[in-house]
């Protein structure tokens, strides 16, 4: 009876050590409620550990382009769209078709030409705590935040670290082209109070009134006003630019099995409707089958520009424009 007992001890600490030794190591973008979600719920549908870190979008693919010869992440999730294109381009990442690839809104497959996984969309919007305007009118164009009269009202996050701010400068370049829109970025640094490094913080600046207007997407903006600030959320005349974030494989990943149960789990409208429920995030979500919720915005009702993501997509295209951006406006005095 002793030995049995014995026995029994072994193989459940062996069972035990077995299934904690599964474990996925993932770069996470979006807002951190929703990241520090996932971990529990992953864990508790599969029995596998999940770590992670909170990186912003461009940050992410410039730290998993660093580590391609010796991966440490096994996914990437979240963050815009443009950057997981550029690390499926350049070999960082790799096409896995998840089990749920048919449940996933065909127009956002067929946007990313099949890419990469799409996993939420969302738009750039204006983010405008009216009190903080100090009697400045609401502004209600792109050209309108080059007007000396919201000097120091403005803030932005920095196209160097932020996917959100790559997404806003390739929706300037795509509506003005891009020497009118360098001009107008050039007018709008005059007025900037801050440049952020996550995309999600020029909300949170005006929200307490450091600022009166915020450029992100809308849906960060939605957060903090359902969070009780005085925000109000729209999209300028001209129209914007919005983001298909992704779900990436990294490649050459060292947890491949776990990664990949990771990427079909995250795909499930179970797994989606963490993001509003205890994520805080109001993303309008990828598979068809999630049931959206009520705070996301309707694309419908925004007027978007037919935003090019192949061409936003591909290396050079970022490196002119981020490029043009760090050496032409962001060291002019303000
Ligand atoms: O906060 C959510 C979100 O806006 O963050 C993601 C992305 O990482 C952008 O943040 P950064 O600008 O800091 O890179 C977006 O994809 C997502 O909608």
């Amino acid at each position: 009876m002793k030995r049995l007992t014995i026995v029994l001890i072994a193989v459940v600490a062996l069972l035990a050590g077995s299934a904690s030794a599964q474990r996925v190591n993932l770069l996470c973008s979006p807002d951190l409620a929703w990241c520090e979600a996932l971990g529990p719920a992953f864990t508790a549908a599969t029995g596998i550990d999940l770590e992670f870190i909170r990186v912003s979008s461009q940050d992410a693919l410039a730290r998993l382009s660093a580590e391609r010869a010796n991966p440490i992440f096994d996914v990437w999730f979240g963050g815009t769209g443009d950057p997981h294109l550029i690390a499926m381009r350049e070999g960082v990442t790799e096409f896995y078709e998840p089990e749920a690839w048919d449940d996933i809104i065909q127009n956002l497959k067929d946007q990313v030409g099949g890419t990469y996984i799409p996993l939420y969309a969302g738009a750039i919007g204006f983010v405008v705590n009216e009190e903080a305007l100090g009697g400045a009118p609401m502004p209600t164009t792109w050209r309108d935040l080059t007007d000396p009269v919201y000097k120091g009202l403005i803030a932005m996050p920095d196209p160097n670290s932020s996917g959100t701010a790559y997404t806003i400068l390739a929706t300037l370049v795509q509506i003005f082209g891009e020497d009118e829109a360098f001009e107008l970025l050039e007018g709008l640094h005059q007025n900037i109070a801050q440049y952020t490094s996550s995309g999600s913080a020029p909300g949170t600046l005006a929200g307490r009134g450091e600022v009166a207007i915020a450029i992100q997407f809308m849906h960060d903006g939605i957060k903090f006003a359902n969070q009780g600030f005085p925000l109000t959320v729209y999209a300028p005349d001209e129209g914007v630019g919005y983001e298909i974030g992704g779900l990436s494989l990294v490649a050459n990943a060292p947890n491949r099995d776990a990664a990949i149960a990771f990427i079909n789990w995250a795909l499930t409208p179970e797994a989606q409707q963490i993001a509003a429920l205890q994520g805080d995030s109001f993303q309008i979500q990828s598979n068809a089958n999630t049931v959206q919720h009520p705070l996301a915005p309707n694309f419908d009702e925004i007027n978007l520009i037919d935003y090019d993501f192949d061409r936003f997509g591909t290396p050079e295209v970022r490196e002119q424009i981020v490029g043009r951006w760090t050496n032409e406006i962001f060291p002019q005095p303000r």
